[in-house]
């Protein structure tokens, strides 16, 4: 039988790995939101068509992106100052991000989320329709990869295997509840 010690422990565990998924992963989670809060003015594809539909639309705008990708590198820079602390407080290490992570990580949410769009006006459907599992991942889809490339040592010490199957499970949850919020509050136009 498992002892009550060896199933506290690996509870521990768990949490660790959320804690740590969690804190790896929200310079690409505010990038999203920060699109929306500062979006507006021209779009990225000036207007052009590709076929009977636009290249991106009228959703993926400069200012959004910039917005996004600069909340993105803020928050890294702000946990990074916190990070040695709140790793004495946890008892464990949460990450501190190299430059290049952070960027990984902002540029690539924003990227992923571009390309979602391209792919959205693809098949037809216009802007701010959903794309269930798309919505939801694009980010991580190209956010952990370009900073596997831009921060490889940096990403394989943090982003183990279950720290990674953590951050699929945990990220579209998130984004269902903070978009659904930001829906209620009026902040966005659709709640997904
Ligand atoms: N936004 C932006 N620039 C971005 C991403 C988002 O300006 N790169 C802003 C836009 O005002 C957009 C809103 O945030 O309408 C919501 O973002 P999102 O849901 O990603 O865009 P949609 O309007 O749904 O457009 P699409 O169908 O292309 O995803
Ligand atoms: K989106
Ligand atoms: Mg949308």
């Amino acid at each position: 039988p498992v002892k009550a010690s060896q199933r506290i422990a690996a509870n521990m565990a768990v949490l660790e790995t959320v804690v740590i998924a969690f804190w790896a992963m929200l310079p690409a989670y505010v990038p999203n939101n920060a699109a929306v809060l500062g979006g507006g003015g021209r779009p990225i594809d000036g207007g052009r068509t590709l076929g009977d539909a636009r290249l991106l639309g009228d959703g993926k705008t400069w200012r959004g992106t910039a917005a996004g990708i600069t909340a993105g590198l803020v928050l890294a820079g702000v946990l990074t100052v916190f990070a040695d602390d709140v790793s004495s407080v946890l008892g464990f290490a949460v990450p501190a991000f190299e430059p290049l992570a952070a960027l990984g990580l902002a540029a690539g949410a924003m990227l992923g989320d571009v390309l979602a769009s391209f792919l959205k006006r693809r098949t037809g459907r216009q802007r701010g329709a959903m794309f269930p599992g798309l919505d939801q991942l694009d980010f991580v889809v190209v956010s952990l990869p370009l900073t596997a490339l831009l921060a490889t040592e940096w990403f394989f010490t943090w982003f183990t295997w279950d720290v990674i199957l953590v951050v699929v499970v945990l990220t579209p949850i998130l984004h269902v509840t903070t978009n659904m919020i930001a829906y209620k509050l009026g902040l966005k136009n659709e709640p997904w």
